[in-house]
C-alpha cells in the first residue's frame, strides 16, 4: 500500500474553508490530499466528521513544580505539587482532540536555567504529546540572560515568559525591560501575563484586613483596571525596544482594548483569550465554603457581558489565539486547591484551573455551534494561529501536504454534557462540570497514529516528540526604534 492510513469521506477543514476529500499518511505526515485514495493499508471512516488540524495548545501548564508560584502576592509561599503529570496530560490533550502544546520550563528565584530545562525535558519525554516549552524569567540576572538564554535557544526553546504579578515571579519594569532586549537580540518571542503586582497585593492586604477572605474576594483582588493598566504597560515598554510579545490570558474588554490600539499602531503584539474568559463569571466564586476556588484562576473571570465584550474582540482578530492556560490543582487532598487548608484566604489558594481537553468542545460549541465564529475562524484560533506564532507551521497546525499528521475527527452534532470523568486528567473536577456542548472529537490522530477512539486513549508513553523551534521570521523585530538608537542590536 502507498498509504499507512488513509482517512475517507470527511470535510476537511483549514484556517480559510472545507473540502470534502481523503487524506493519505505515510510515515506520520500528510502525503495526499485527493477526492478518493483506495490503496491504503488502513482505512478510517470519516464520513459525516469534520477533519480539523490537531489542537495546537500554547499555553499550558504540565508537570510544573512551583513554589508558590500561583498564589497571590504578599502570603506564604507554599510549594505546590502539579498532579498533571506528562502522560496524564498527553491522555487528556488526545480525549480532547489537542496534540501538540507549549508548555512552561520554570525558573526559582536564585536559581538558574539550566539544570530546570535538563530536568524538564526528562519529564517531558515521558508523554504522548508532542511539546515544546516557553522559559519563564523569574530572575534575570546577567548570568541568565547573557549565557543561559543562548544555550535553551540553541535547543530551539523559543519564547520567553514573564510575570507581572505574582510573588515568587513577578519582574519589575527594568527587569522585564532587560528580559525583552534579551529575547530581540535571539530571536524569541515573549509572552506576558499582564496584571498590576502592587496593585493586587495592596488591594488584597486591605481586604484581608477587612475579614473578607472568601474565595469570592479573588475577584475583588485583581479588578479589570489591574489587568489593563499592566498590558498597556507591557506593551509600552516592549514598544520601547522594538521587541514583539504575546499578552496572555485577556480577560476583557479594556485590556483587548489595548492590543488593539497597539496593533493599529503597527506594532507587534498579539493576545490570546481561553474558555474560561467565555464561559465562567466570577460569581462561579461566590459559593458556599471553599467551592468557590475551583473557579479561580488569574486573571479572574469577570461578567456574562464581559465575556461578550471578549467574543468581539476575538470576532474582530484582536485575540486570535484561544488556549487553555491549563493549570490544574485538585479541590480533595492536601495539596492542590488546599494546600494551606480548606479555610486558607484566598490569596493563599493556588491560581489556575484544567482545561486542556475542554478548550476544543466549548470553544467548537460558544463559538461555531452557537453561531458567533465561523468553523475557519475556530481551526485558526486553536491550531493555525498558535502554531504560526510559536514557530510550529506548517509541520504543525494545518492540514497540507508535508506536515505532520495530526488530526482530530469531529462529529459537529453530537451533544455531551461535560463531566470530569471525560477530561481523562489527573485533576479530581472540572470548573465545566455539566455544561453542555454540541461537537465532540471522536477520534485524535498524532503524526498518523491513532491515539483516540471514542474516547478511549491508546498510546505509547515516551513517543511524545520534542518541537525545536528554528529562527522565524514572523516574530521579527519591526526596525522601528523611537530616535533610531539601537540599545540591544540582534546577535
Ligand atoms: N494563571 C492561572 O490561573 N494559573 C496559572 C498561571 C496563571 O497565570
Ligand atoms: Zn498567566
Ligand atoms: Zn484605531
Ligand atoms: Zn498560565
Amino acid at each position: 500500500a502507498d498509504y499507512d492510513l488513509v482517512v475517507r469521506g470527511g470535510q476537511v477543514a483549514s484556517g480559510f474553508g472545507t473540502m470534502r476529500c481523503d487524506i493519505g499518511i505515510r510515515g506520520g505526515r500528510i502525503a495526499a490530499l485527493a477526492d478518493r485514495i483506495t490503496d491504503g493499508a488502513a482505512v478510517l471512516d470519516a464520513g459525516g466528521l469534520l477533519v480539523l488540524p490537531g489542537g495546537v495548545d500554547s499555553h499550558c501548564h504540565i508537570e510544573e513544580p512551583a513554589r508558590g508560584g500561583y498564589v497571590g502576592t504578599g502570603g506564604d509561599l507554599a510549594v505546590t505539587v502539579n498532579e498533571e503529570s506528562f502522560r496524564t496530560a498527553s491522555t487528556s490533550a488526545f480525549a480532547g482532540g489537542t496534540t501538540s502544546v507549549v508548555c512552561f520550563v520554570p525558573q526559582w528565584k536564585g536559581e538558574g536555567i539550566l539544570p530546570r530545562v535538563a530536568d524538564y525535558e526528562q519529564r517531558a519525554a515521558k508523554g504522548m504529546l508532542d511539546y515544546s516549552f516557553h522559559q519563564i524569567i523569574s530572575d534575570p540576572t546577567d548570568e541568565v540572560l547573557e549565557r543561559e538564554v543562548p544555550q535553551i535557544v540553541a535547543k530551539g526553546i523559543r519564547s520567553l515568559k514573564v510575570f507581572l504579578t505574582y510573588e515568587p515571579l513577578h519582574l519589575s519594569d527594568e527587569q522585564f525591560l532587560k528580559v525583552l532586549v534579551t529575547a530581540r537580540r535571539h530571536g524569541c518571542l515573549v509572552t506576558v501575563h499582564c496584571e498590576n503586582y502592587a496593585a493586587i497585593k495592596w488591594r488584597t492586604e486591605m481586604l484581608l484586613r477587612a475579614g473578607m477572605t472568601a474565595p469570592k474576594y479573588h475577584a475583588w483582588s485583581r479588578p479589570i483596571v489591574v489587568e489593563r493598566e499592566a498590558t498597556h504597560r507591557a506593551i509600552a515598554l516592549a514598544e520601547l525596544v522594538d521587541q514583539p510579545i504575546q499578552v496572555f490570558h485577556v480577560s476583557c474588554a479594556e485590556a483587548a482594548e489595548e492590543i488593539a490600539r497597539a496593533q493599529h499602531r503597527g506594532l507587534k503584539v498579539w493576545g490570546e483569550t481561553c474558555p474560561q474568559y467565555l464561559t465562567l463569571t466570577a460569581a462561579d466564586m461566590d459559593r458556599p465554603g471553599f467551592e468557590g476556588a475551583a473557579y479561580m484562576c488569574s486573571p479572574s473571570p469577570r461578567t456574562v457581558e464581559e465575556q461578550g465584550r471578549v467574543w468581539e474582540m476575538i470576532r474582530r482578530g484582536t485575540l486570535d489565539i484561544v488556549s487553555s492556560d491549563h493549570c490544574g490543582f485538585s479541590m480533595g487532598g492536601e495539596a492542590g486547591k488546599a494546600v494551606s487548608g480548606r479555610d486558607a484566604p484566598f490569596r493563599d489558594i493556588p491560581n489556575g484551573i484544567p482545561g486542556l481537553a475542554a478548550r476544543l468542545p466549548i470553544l467548537f460549541s460558544e463559538g461555531v455551534s452557537k453561531g458567533r465564529i465561523s468553523l475557519e475562524h475556530f481551526v485558526r484560533l486553536t491550531a493555525t494561529n498558535p502554531a504560526r506564532l510559536m514557530g510550529l507551521a506548517p509541520r504543525k497546525g494545518v492540514i497540507a501536504i508535508g506536515a505532520d499528521a495530526d488530526l482530530a475527527l469531529w462529529d459537529p452534532k453530537k451533544r455531551v454534557t461535560i463531566a470530569n470523568p471525560l477530561m481523562q486528567h489527573a485533576i479530581d473536577y472540572t470548573p465545566y462540570e455539566g455544561l453542555e456542548v454540541t461537537g465532540w472529537p471522536v477520534a485524535t490522530i498524532r503524526r498518523g497514529e491513532v491515539v483516540m477512539r471514542d474516547g478511549v486513549v491508546q498510546a505509547e508513553p515516551g513517543t511524545g516528540q520534542f518541537l525545536p523551534r528554528a529562527p522565524y521570521d514572523f516574530i521579527a523585530p519591526r526596525g522601528v526604534l523611537a530616535d533610531g538608537f539601537d540599545a540591544a542590536p540582534r546577535a
